[in-house]
């Protein structure tokens, strides 16, 4: 029988980028809102990782299935580093990512001299129900932008400008960020962790 692999998260962004970078998987991939699940875990760890696996283990647990989480977000140079674990709650309840990223804008604005260097990190944990959970990690370098631009992707894109490419992550056509995200990063290690925990399990059940 196909295992099945629980992608678990609530943000519809990350979901359309797995649903490219899981594609081909030996497994059969499913959703939060497919299995049912609204309900929300509070991500109290103040790291991307040990958030990863909150997550991970809090959804395996509740399902029984494999589960794959990501916590991930900016982490801004000049703000030492915020909004880093909080970048989904950067501007409070109820905000939109247009309040989180216009935020980031007046903190940086205030700081004229300041270099704009940041970078986005994406941290993959897969837990097997009731057995072992690792993590693989990934990152993205860019600079914040003196305004958003573009209306791909999600979240913090529209202010994260790429030298390399002269465009922020929101202007680049569809497709291309998955090429070389932090979050496609950590999925391709995260994919070969899978496929070797996969077997290891196997191995243990036979
Ligand atoms: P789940 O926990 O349900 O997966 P979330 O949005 O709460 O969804 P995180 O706690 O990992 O997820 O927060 C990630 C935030 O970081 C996300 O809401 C964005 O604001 C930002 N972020 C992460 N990856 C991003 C990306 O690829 N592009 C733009 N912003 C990103």
């Amino acid at each position: 029988m196909t295992r099945r692999l629980l992608v678990a998260t609530h943000n519809p962004g990350k979901v359309t980028e797995y649903k490219s970078l899981l594609a081909g998987l030996h497994l059969a991939v499913t959703w939060l809102d497919e299995v049912g699940i609204s309900e929300d875990v509070e991500e109290t760890e103040d790291t991307f990782e040990g958030n990863a696996i909150l997550k991970a283990r809090y959804y395996a647990s509740l399902t029984g299935l494999w589960t794959w989480a990501d916590d991930s977000g900016l982490e801004v140079d000049a703000l030492d580093g915020r909004p880093g674990v909080l970048s989904a709650r950067y501007a409070g309840e109820g905000a939109t990512d247009a309040d989180r990223y216009r935020k980031v804008l007046g903190e940086l604005a205030a700081l004229p001299d300041a270099p704009r260097t940041a970078r986005f990190r994406c941290v993959v944990a897969v837990a097997q129900p009731g057995g072992k959970v690792d993590t693989r990690d990934g990152t993205l370098e860019g600079v914040i932008a003196h305004e958003p631009k573009g209306s791909h992707g999600f979240g913090y894109d529209p202010i994260f400008y790429i030298p390399g490419f002269q465009a922020t992550l929101a202007e680049l056509e569809r497709g291309v960020k998955n090429e070389m995200s932090h979050r496609a990063e950590a999925a391709a290690k995260a994919r070969e962790m899978l496929g070797v925990m996969l077997s290891e399990a196997e191995g243990g059940e036979e």
